[in-house]
């Protein structure tokens, strides 16, 4: 092959490799191990308001679940949320993975959220008052009658399946059960969280978020 056919043939190949990722879903891990302690995690969309930060802090704040950072969230307005947000493409299939801690000085509703646009599709809840919770069809956060404990880490799991109509969840290595998705389209988007219209003085820290999506 001369020079210019060797070219042509190596921006084929980039092309392609990304036809095959606009087409498909991807997946990625984030540790913040990497990111710059103090700011906003670099990646993500910060969706969050004014007086609702989302920061990467090291292990002065908290041991993260992976050393040496992790993400806080705070929520001091009680108008409005602390949120990051990142997209992985459409997914009818797919887990994530993350770990999250409350700490009990000022503890505050913690939610992982799959969407795509304004279509929520799962909705899952760590709440200040130490319960797991999801949010059905009809837009109520329902009990999953599992606690957890604040000032620890604990590793959430949930996997859905557009085909099945639910998605499972595995709690610190349990699986916890099955709850159905709140609309049958396939997620392209996972957030994180923080506040809600009538609470204060939130934080809560999250780590090691895995997302498979398949
Ligand atoms: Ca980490």
């Amino acid at each position: 092959m001369n020079m210019k056919t060797r070219v042509i043939c190596g921006l084929s190949l980039l092309f392609l490799l990304g036809l095959v990722l606009m087409a498909g879903a991807i997946s990625f891990v984030e540790n913040f191990d990497g990111a710059a302690v103090g700011q906003a995690p670099a990646g993500w969309e910060d969706g969050g308001d004014v007086k609702a930060t989302s920061i990467v802090v090291d292990k002065s704040a908290v041991v993260p679940h992976t050393p040496p950072n992790c993400l806080k969230m705070t929520d001091d307005s009680p108008g409005g949320a602390a949120q990051v947000s990142r997209w992985f493409g459409d997914a009818k299939k797919g887990t994530v993975r993350f770990a999250a801690q409350n700490p009990s000085a000022s503890p505050g509703d913690l939610y992982c959220t799959l969407k795509k646009g304004g279509d929520n599709i799962i909705d899952f809840q760590l709440s200040a008052g130490g319960n797991v919770k999801y949010r059905d069809a009809s837009g109520s956060l329902k009990e999953t009658g599992n606690k957890y404990a604040l000032d620890a880490w604990h590793v959430v799991e949930l996997s859905w399946d557009l085909a099945a109509g639910n998605f499972g969840v595995v709690y610190d290595g349990a699986k916890i059960g099955e709850y159905p998705i709140i609309k049958a389209v396939a997620p392209d988007t996972v957030i994180f969280k923080l506040g809600s219209s009538n609470k204060v003085n939130m934080v809560a820290y999250v780590d090691s978020i895995e997302v498979k999506a398949e």
